[in-house]
């Protein structure tokens, strides 16, 4: 069991001006931020990012909206963090989402859906080091 995940608050959010709110509800239950910075990503950046989807039918318009504004990045730590964080979002479309969950609140579509939590520990290593380099997460390591 990892005890670190990968969030990212995405464009609509961005755009929306709800990060404070959105990280309220990450550090409520209990997540430590390790590393946040803001980004705008480039096509390319977006497209290795979620390269697993690459040949979906959605592809092309999750690049395209992962691309169309700043994203927020924030790695985080917590016990069992991948599982914990996946039920904090809800379900990928908000219309699907749990009462109370960040999606449910939040999300616009299933498009633009506000947050992305990685999906299994291997998966959760690979995305942070997306983002941020060692160096950067050591530094944030004090306790
Ligand atoms: P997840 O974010 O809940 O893990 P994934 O299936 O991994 O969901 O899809 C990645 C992202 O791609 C979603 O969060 C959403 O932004 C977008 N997406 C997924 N399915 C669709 C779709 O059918 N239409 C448009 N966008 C989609
Ligand atoms: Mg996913």
């Amino acid at each position: 069991m990892s005890n670190r995940t990968l969030a990212i608050i995405k464009p609509d959010a961005v755009k929306k001006n709800i990060i404070g709110q959105i990280i309220t509800k990450i550090t409520e239950a209990g997540f430590k931020i390790k590393a946040i910075k803001m980004v705008r990503l480039t096509k390319d950046s977006a497209g290795g990012f979620y390269e697993v989807h690459k040949g979906r039918p959605f592809y092309d318009e999750l690049v395209s909206f992962m691309s169309s504004g700043p994203c927020v990045p924030i790695a985080l730590e917590k016990e069992n963090a991948v599982a914990d964080f996946r039920k904090l979002i809800g379900a990928t479309d908000p219309a699907k989402a749990e009462e109370g969950t960040i999606r449910k609140l939040f999300a616009s579509s299933l498009g633009e859906n506000a947050i992305h939590g990685s999906d299994s520990d291997e998966n959760a290593a690979i995305e942070i080091a997306h983002f941020f380099s060692r160096k950067e997460l050591l530094e944030n390591y004090s306790s």
